[in-house]
C-alpha cells in the first residue's frame, strides 16, 4: 500500500524536509536538555519532537488569531466542563500533513514513531461521550475553518486510571500533565478574578443607576492555558482555552501582613481545590459544593474574558450577539447565562431588560440526556450562599417567568411548577437553559423528538421553533486516520483521500462491497489490527487474547441503561450451553468489555466484578476455555479506544430504547468496519437508516413498547426468567456460588435488581438479543457475506462525521462564515 494519509501530500523533497526536521529535533534536544541526541531518552525525544511540531503550528495560529480578531468575524464559543482530547502528537502531525516527514526524521535518529507516540500522556479531561464529542467538534471547527474557541477547565487530575485488582475496579489518581505541557501556552496576560461567597448589596443611586457592592468574598484567580487545535490541511488553527485556578497572590500578602493567616490560607486552599480534579460521575452528577464552584469558575472567567475582548475590539456590547455565539454543552456551564447578565448590569451599566435580551440572543443549549438523575438541580441555599449575586439574578428570572405564565395561563399552578427555575428548594439548570437559550438541541433525531414530547414538552408547546435534533458525529481524522492507518490507506488507495475533508465521498466505497479482491484486503486489515490489539493488550496489561477469534466488544461507560448486565448474563447462557453440550459449533469468540464505573456507583462496580468473575469461570473450565474467552480491558480511555475499535468485529450497542441519547462509540466502530448488534436507540436508528437494517443486527423492544410497559406496570421480570430455562439457569450463577471470586462473595444485589424490578428491561430483551447474537455468528460464518456488510458499514458511515454535525449546528444555530471568506472581507 502506498500513499498512506500519513504520507501525504506525496511531494518531492521529502528526504530533504526529513533531514531538516531531524536537525531541528537534534537542536531542540540540545537547547532543551543540554545533551546530544544520542543521550536522549524517549521522553526527551518526545518533548523535543512535540516542541518542533508546536513551532510548525505557531505561525498559522497567530495569523488566524489576529485576522479573525481584526475582521470581527462571528465566533462560536464551545463552553464545556469536559474536553476528552486524547494524545495530540500523531493527530497534529496528520492534520498538518507532516507525519511522514517526522516519521522519517525519527527513523534516521534511530527511533520509531510508535515508541515516541506512546510517551505522550492521554489527557483524560472528560468522562466519556460528552467530553469526546467536544474534542471531535473542535477538530471539525478547525478543519472547516469556522472561527471558534473551546473553553474548559484544566483539571490537574483527569478521569481516574482504572486498575482491576482481585476482579474489582480500583481508582488511581490520573496526573496527566507530564509531557502534556508541550501543547500548552500559559497566558499570564489573560487572568481573571472569580469571586465566591460574601454578601451583595444593591443600591440605587440618585440618578437611578444600580450599584452593586460585593463584600467579604473569597477570590480565586483563573489563569488560562491555550492549546492550538490543528485543522486537517486547514490554514486555520483553533484554540482550546483551559482555565486553571490559582491563589490570588496580592490579596494573600495583604492578609498575611495583617496577620490574617487563616483567611489567607483558606483562599489558597480554595484556589488549589477548584481545578484539582474532574468529577467522574457520568450521567449522575452529585450536588457537591466543589462541583458548583468549578462550574462557576469556568463560566465566570470565560464570560469576563469574552466581554472584555469584545469591549476592547468592538466597543458596543449591544452587538455582542453578532460577534459571539455561545454553545452550552449540557447544563454544566449554565451559570454562564446569569454571569453574563451580572457583568452587563453590575460592571457595564446595562438595564435588566437590555442585559437579558443580549443573553437570550447569545446562548444555545445542547442537552445530552433524558435520565432524570442526570438533570442538574442545585440546592437553592447552597447556591445562595456560594454565589449570592448569581442567585439573585436567577431569582429575578424565575419571578418574571412565573408572572408571565400567570398572565398567559391564569390559575395554572401545575404549569408553573413544571416550568419554574427555582422549585422545591432547587435550582433547575435545564429549565434555566431552555428558557434563556435561542436554540435547544438533542443529540440524535430520536433524542431531539423525546426532548419535545417528554422532558421539555411544556416549553415546546409555547416555543416549538426553539427545539431541534442535531445528530452527533465523530472526526474521521482521529477515528480513522490516526486510529486505523491500514484501513485509511486502503480507502485512500481505492477512492482517494478526499473523504478526509468531504464525508460524502466515503460512499464511493459502496460498490467495492461487491469486489472480492477489495473484501480480501479489507479482511486482511482487520486481521492485522486484531494482531496489533492482541500484542498491545499483552504488552500493556499482560492479558492475552486470541487474535484469530471473533471479537465481540462492548466498550463504553458502565451504566445500567447501557446493559452490560444483559451481555454478561447472555455470556453465562453460552457458557452453560457449551458445558451441557447444547451449543456445539460456535466459532471461537472473545467477549471484550472495557468500561469505567463511577466510584460511587455500587451496582456498576459490581457489574465489573461480575464480568471478571465470568472471565475466570470460563477460563477455568476445559469445555469452554478453548471455545471462548471473556476479557476485561482495564482503563478504557481514548488511546485504548484507538487500538480496540479497529480490531472489532461486532459492536455492542444494546441500551434500553429511549435511554442512550445518541452514542458516539457506535459510530466509531461502524467507521472501522464492525457490524453492530443494537437496539433502536439513539443514533443506532440513524445508522440503520444509512446502512440498511439488513446490514445490522437490530433487536429488542422499541421506545413505544418500553413506554407502554412503564406506563401500565405490566412488566414482570421474574416471570420472564421463569419462562425461559436458559435465562433462569444463567441467572442462577449470580447467586449459587458457581462464580469464582477472591472472597467467595456472590452477586445477590445484581440478581435481585434483575428479578425484582429490572428497570432497564434486560430480561425482557434477552431472548431477542440471543436470536440476534446467533444470527451475527451465522453471518460471520459466511465470510463473504460478513465482509460485504462490513465494507458497507464503513462506506455508509460518512454521515456520522462531526464535519456534518458542525455544519448543521452552523446552519441552524450559529450562522458563522468560514474563515476563508471572513479573511477576504478583512482585506476588502
Ligand atoms: C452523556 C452525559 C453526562 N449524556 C453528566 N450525559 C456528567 C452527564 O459529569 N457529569 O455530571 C457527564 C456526562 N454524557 C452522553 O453524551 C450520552 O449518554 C451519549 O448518548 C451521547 O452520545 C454523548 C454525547 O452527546
Amino acid at each position: 500500500m502506498s500513499d498512506d494519509i500519513r504520507n501525504n501530500p506525496p511531494e518531492a523533497g521529502l528526504a530533504e524536509r526529513a533531514a531538516e526536521t531531524r536537525s531541528r529535533i537534534e537542536e531542540k534536544v540540545r537547547k532543551q536538555f543540554a545533551i546530544p541526541i544520542d543521550e536522549a531518552t524517549p521522553e526527551q525525544v518526545y518533548e523535543a519532537v512535540g516542541l518542533c511540531v508546536r513551532d510548525d503550528i505557531m505561525d498559522s495560529w497567530i495569523t488566524w488569531r489576529t485576522s479573525t480578531q481584526r475582521s470581527g468575524a462571528k465566533c462560536v464559543i464551545y463552553l464545556s466542563a469536559e474536553f476528552l482530547i486524547g494524545r495530540l502528537l500523531t493527530n497534529n502531525l496528520i492534520n498538518l500533513g507532516k507525519y511522514e516527514c517526522y516519521e522519517m526524521a525519527l527513523r534516521e535518529l534511530g527511533y520509531d514513531m510508535a515508541t515516541i507516540e506512546e510517551v505522550e500522556s492521554d489527557p483524560a479531561l472528560g468522562n466519556g461521550g460528552l467530553g469526546r464529542l467536544a474534542a471531535c467538534f473542535m477538530d471539525s471547527l478547525a478543519t472547516l475553518g469556522l472561527p471558534s474557541m473551546g473553553y474548559g477547565i484544566r483539571y490537574e487530575y483527569g478521569f481516574f486510571r482504572q486498575e482491576i485488582r482481585d476482579g474489582r475496579q480500583v481508582e488511581i489518581p490520573d496526573n496527566w500533565a507530564f509531557g502534556g505541557a508541550v501543547w500548552e501556552t500559559a497566558r499570564t496576560d489573560r487572568t481573571y478574578e472569580v469571586r465566591f461567597g460574601g454578601t451583595v448589596e444593591e443600591n440605587w443611586n440618585s440618578d437611578g443607576n444600580l450599584r452593586v457592592e460585593y463584600r467579604d468574598y473569597q477570590s480565586v484567580i483563573a489563569k488560562p492555558y491555550d492549546m492550538p487545535v490543528v485543522g486537517y490541511r486547514s490554514p486555520y488553527t483553533g484554540t482550546l482555552r483551559l482555565w486553571s485556578a490559582v491563589a490570588p497572590k496580592q490579596l494573600d500578602l495583604v492578609q498575611f501582613n495583617r496577620g490574617d493567616y487563616e483567611s489567607a490560607s483558606a483562599d489558597r486552599e480554595l484556589a488549589e481545590s477548584i481545578s484539582k480534579v474532574l468529577y467522574p460521575e457520568d450521567s449522575h452528577p452529585r450536588g457537591k459544593e466543589l462541583r458548583l464552584r468549578q462550574q462557576y469558575f469556568l463560566v465566570s472567567a470565560t464570560m469576563q474574558q469574552i466581554v472584555d475582548s469584545h469591549r476592547r475590539r468592538n466597543g458596543d456590547l449591544r452587538k455582542l450577539p453578532d460577534a459571539v455565539v455561545v454553545q452550552i454543552n449540557d447544563t454544566h456551564p449554565t451559570l454562564a447565562i446569569p454571569e453574563l447578565i451580572r457583568i452587563l448590569i453590575d460592571n457595564e451599566g446595562f438595564s435588566w431588560e437590555e442585559a437579558v435580551e443580549i443573553a437570550e440572543r447569545t446562548f444555545n443549549y445542547t442537552n445530552h440526556t433524558l435520565l432524570p438523575e442526570a438533570l442538574e438541580c442545585w440546592p437553592a441555599p447552597l447556591m445562595r450562599s456560594l454565589l449570592p449575586r448569581i442567585y439573585r439574578i436567577i431569582e429575578t428570572i424565575d419571578a418574571r417567568l412565573r408572572d408571565r405564565i400567570w398572565q398567559t395561563n391564569p390559575g395554572d399552578a401545575d404549569l408553573i411548577s413544571r416550568l419554574a427555575i427555582i422549585h422545591d428548594g432547587k435550582v433547575r439548570m435545564a429549565n434555566l437553559c431552555v428558557l434563556m437559550s435561542t436554540k435547544v438541541n438533542g443529540v440524535s433525531q430520536l433524542h431531539g423528538k423525546l426532548l419535545k414530547t417528554r422532558l421539555f414538552r411544556d416549553f415546546y408547546v409555547t416555543q416549538p421553533e426553539k427545539f431541534l435534533g442535531i445528530t452527533n458525529g465523530i472526526t474521521q481524522r482521529r477515528w480513522l486516520a490516526v486510529a486505523n492507518p491500514r484501513l485509511n490507506s486502503l480507502i485512500n488507495d481505492t477512492i482517494g483521500e478526499g473523504f478526509m475533508r468531504d464525508w460524502t465521498k466515503l460512499e464511493e466505497l459502496v460498490p467495492y462491497a461487491e469486489d472480492a479482491s477489495f473484501r480480501q484486503k479489507f479482511d486482511e486489515v482487520k486481521r492485522e489490527n486484531k494482531r496489533d490489539f492482541a500484542t498491545w493488550l499483552e504488552r500493556t496489561h499482560g492479558i492475552s487474547i486470541d487474535p484469530e477469534s471473533f471479537m465481540d466488544v462492548q466498550a463504553k461507560r458502565l451504566h445500567e441503561y447501557k446493559r452490560q448486565l444483559l451481555k454478561a448474563v447472555h455470556i453465562l447462557s453460552i457458557y452453560d450451553g457449551l458445558v451441557s453440550g447444547r451449543i456445539t459449533d460456535m466459532p471461537k469468540v472473545s467477549f471484550v468489555f472495557a468500561a469505567k464505573a463511577a466510584p460511587g456507583y455500587v451496582r456498576a462496580k459490581d457489574t465489573i466484578r461480575l464480568i471478571n468473575a465470568i472471565s475466570r469461570l470460563v477460563a477455568g473450565n476445559e469445555r469452554t476455555r478453548d471455545a471462548m474467552s471473556v476479557v476485561f480491558v482495564p482503563n478504557y480511555d481514548v488511546s485504548t479506544a484507538q487500538v480496540l475499535m479497529p480490531a472489532t468485529d461486532l459492536s455492542e450497542q444494546i441500551s434500553t430504547a429511549g435511554f442512550e441519547a445518541s452514542g458516539t462509540g457506535n459510530m466509531k466502530f461502524m467507521l472501522n468496519g464492525a457490524l453492530t448488534i443494537g437496539t433502536m436507540d439513539g443514533a443506532n436508528i440513524e445508522m440503520a437508516e444509512e446502512v440498511g437494517e439488513e446490514n445490522m443486527f437490530i433487536f429488542g423492544a422499541r421506545v413505544e413498547e418500553i413506554d407502554r410497559m412503564k406506563a401500565d406496570h405490566s412488566y414482570r421480570p421474574r416471570e420472564v426468567a421463569q419462562a425461559d430455562g436458559r435465562l433462569q439457569k444463567a441467572l442462577e450463577h449470580l447467586v449459587d456460588g458457581s462464580l469464582p471470586t477472591s472472597d467467595n462473595s456472590r452477586f445477590e444485589d445484581l440478581y435481585h435488581s434483575l428479578m425484582d424490578s429490572d428497570p432497564y428491561f434486560a430480561l425482557y430483551d434477552f431472548d431477542a438479543y440471543d436470536k440476534a447474537f446467533w444470527e451475527a455468528l451465522r453471518v460471520y460464518g459466511d465470510r463473504d457475506e460478513w465482509l460485504r456488510r462490513a465494507v458497507l458499514n464503513t462506506a455508509r458511515s460518512g454521515y456520522f462525521s462531526s464535519d456534518r454535525t458542525i455544519n448543521e449546528y452552523n446552519e441552524a444555530v450559529w450562522h458563522l462564515t468560514p474563515i476563508d471568506d471572513a479573511a477576504r472581507f478583512d482585506e476588502a
